[in-house]
């Protein structure tokens, strides 16, 4: 152990700590801007910096192990004029437009501005050229990047996907696209995990916001709204909300309040395509035995962008089953326009997802089935653009008959969910009876790459799951060297799964992600339902329209062609 004295408190921690983690674990607050837990340690904004006696200059507590007998001061005069200088420093190479800026709210540098009592600037503003294609799904505005580092970090080794660099030299050095490449000349995902490590507002997703409340406004046009699973997770956290009060059914009452004319659950869908790929799965396991190589779910659009670019020989082993939000889309305006008795053409169909490359898989195919896609930010802003205070919201159910969702539907959002719920309905395919619900348990949890074993009727059925593009670049090397053999195999482009997707509000730490990954299998748990096959509406879809799971009807509307 290290003895130190941090602010004249005697404080013992193991060798190898940082000081941040000793002030830590006394409560003593240091503030971090640039700091990213086992991300992003470099002390690049110097905001973490303390006064270590003895020594002339502050240092960065993020970066600093502690010493025995070292004497430490975490807001002394001389640490809050350093402290105050640097952030006055960054200001000055940041459009500090608050007023009008997305992450006005909860931006850490405005707050830190705050807190520190920044009420003047000394320095003129120095800020870079925006020049981004405001037309694409992720936007980057230079004049607010702090070149901190995070984004960098994150999708270099997290992610894997090296997207964004240090460019340019001198005093034009600064964070940009690699290679000054334009954006869609990259391999980006989507998966938006930049946009939730950014610090304030220079990535943020496209806001789509307007274009749906067109589509409300618009007497002639109906507009049905679907919930994707991993959104009741967290919608209430960015309002101080607790998990047992921001229910779903909370989150459709107020957007009932904003007037669309039918508010249903993804969830229903998810049941449908464990139909379709579970009955997919079944067709093609021959030949997967046969091959050794496994089918990927095809769910997250991240991953499927992913394993287009960086393992295109191995695209063709996607299931061909359309995600949850496009069969939503596509039974939207094929059955229950039916059903309505409605034009196709007039209904506008809006996914709420955790997630920005929804809003670029919407565009896949056409565009035909899905109209536009908000992020839960969205949303929060557009409930704050309504005055809707959620707080005094209650209860109102979803609406009938694609608002009903099964506990297998709801588990999609975190990582191992597709997989248990396809196993739940895989055994149910093969033998006529249902296992028990939870039996396919151990594929659960936040692990980067997960894999079992089951037997389904004298077949073993090996599969893996993986989150996180670094996890899955892993796995995908490990399946093409043949050092593993699957079956089945999930991907999830965030780490965790939806619940952690690039549309969710800004977190504070990992155990956000443990909480909302609890609330999925809460709500599974206490479904009186649990199986996807089970579900009475998915049911009657079939019986009244799609016949049978892999039908010709459900091949031209379910599936993506191949
Ligand atoms: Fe997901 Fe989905 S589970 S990708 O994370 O499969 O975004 O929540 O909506 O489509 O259902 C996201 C979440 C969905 C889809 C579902 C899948
Ligand atoms: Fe990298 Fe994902 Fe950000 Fe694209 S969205 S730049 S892949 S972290």
């Amino acid at each position: 152990m290290v003895n130190l004295k941090i602010n004249g408190r005697d404080v013992s921690v193991k060798e190898g700590t940082t000081i941040l983690d000793a002030a830590k674990s006394i409560g003593e607050t240091i503030p971090t801007l640039c700091y990213l837990k086992d991300i992003n340690e470099i002390g690049a904004c110097r905001v973490c910096v303390v006064e270590v006696e003895g020594t002339e200059r502050c240092v960065t507590a993020c970066n600093n192990f502690v010493e025995e007998g070292m004497v430490v001061y975490t807001n002394s005069r001389k640490v809050r004029t350093t402290r105050k200088t640097n952030v006055k420093l960054i200001l000055s190479q940041h459009d500090y437009k608050c007023g009008t800026c997305i992450r006005s709210g909860n931006c850490t540098l405005q707050s830190l501005a705050n807190e520190l009592n920044i009420s003047e600037m000394p320095y003129d503003s120095i800020l870079e050229k925006d020049n981004w294609d405001k037309t694409f799904p992720l936007i980057r505005d230079a004049r607010k990047c702090i070149k901190c580092m995070r984004c960098v970090q994150v999708c270099d080794n997290i992610q894997g996907m090296h997207v964004w660099d240090v460019v340019n030299t001198g005093s034009r050095t600064t964070v940009n696209v690699r290679g000054n490449h334009k954006i869609h000349e990259t391999a980006c995902t989507l998966c938006g995990q930049c946009v939730s490590s950014c610090p304030v507002g220079a990535l943020t997703e496209r806001d789509d916001v307007g274009i749906v409340l067109d589509a409300v406004e618009n007497e002639d046009i109906i507009t049905v709204v679907q919930v994707a699973p991993a959104v009741r997770t967290a919608w209430g956290e960015s309002f101080g909300l607790s998990k047992d009060f921001a229910t779903a059914q909370r989150l459709v009452a107020g957007l009932r309040r904003i007037g669309f004319d039918y508010i249903f659950d993804t969830t229903f869908a998810a049941d449908m395509t464990i139909m379709e790929e579970g009955s997919e799965f079944l067709e093609r396991l021959p030949e997967i035995k046969e091959s050794g190589l496994p089918m990927f779910t095809s769910c997250c659009p991240g991953w499927v962008k992913f394993i287009k670019s960086q393992f295109p020989d191995m695209a063709g082993r996607l299931s061909s089953a359309k995600s949850p939000q496009q069969m939503f889309g596509a039974v939207t305006k094929s059955y229950y326009a039916e059903k309505l008795g409605v034009d196709p053409e007039k209904i506008f169909c809006v996914s709420i997802m955790p997630c920005i490359a929804k809003k670029d898989e919407c565009t896949w195919d056409g565009g035909k089935d899905v109209d536009a896609v908000l992020t839960t930010r969205e949303v929060e802003r557009m409930f704050k653009a309504f005055f809707i205070k959620p707080e005094e919201l209650g209860e109102d159910e979803f609406d009938d008959p694609l608002g009903s969702g099964t506990g297998a539907g709801v588990i999609f959002g975190a990582t191992g969910g597709v997989m248990e719920a396809a196993l739940r309905s895989a055994y149910f395919l093969v033998t006529g009876k249902n296992p028990e619900a939870d039996a396919f348990q151990s594929v659960r949890g936040l692990d980067g790459w997960k894999e079992a074993k089951f037997n389904l009727a004298g077949t073993d059925i090996r599969v893996a799951v993986a989150s996180g593009l670094g996890n899955a670049r892993r796995l995908m090397n490990a399946i093409r060297n043949k050092e593993v053999h699957y079956d089945f195999v999930e991907i999830m482009s965030c780490p965790g799964g939806c619940i952690n997707g690039g549309g969710q509000p800004y977190k504070e730490d990992a155990s956000d992600v443990e909480a909302r990954k609890n609330v999925l299998y809460g709500l599974d748990r206490h479904n009186s339902i649990r199986f996807s096959h089970e579900n009475p509406s998915v049911q009657a879809c079939y019986k009244e329209y799609f016949e049978k799971p892999l039908s010709h009807r459900a091949h031209e509307l379910l599936h993506v062609e191949e």
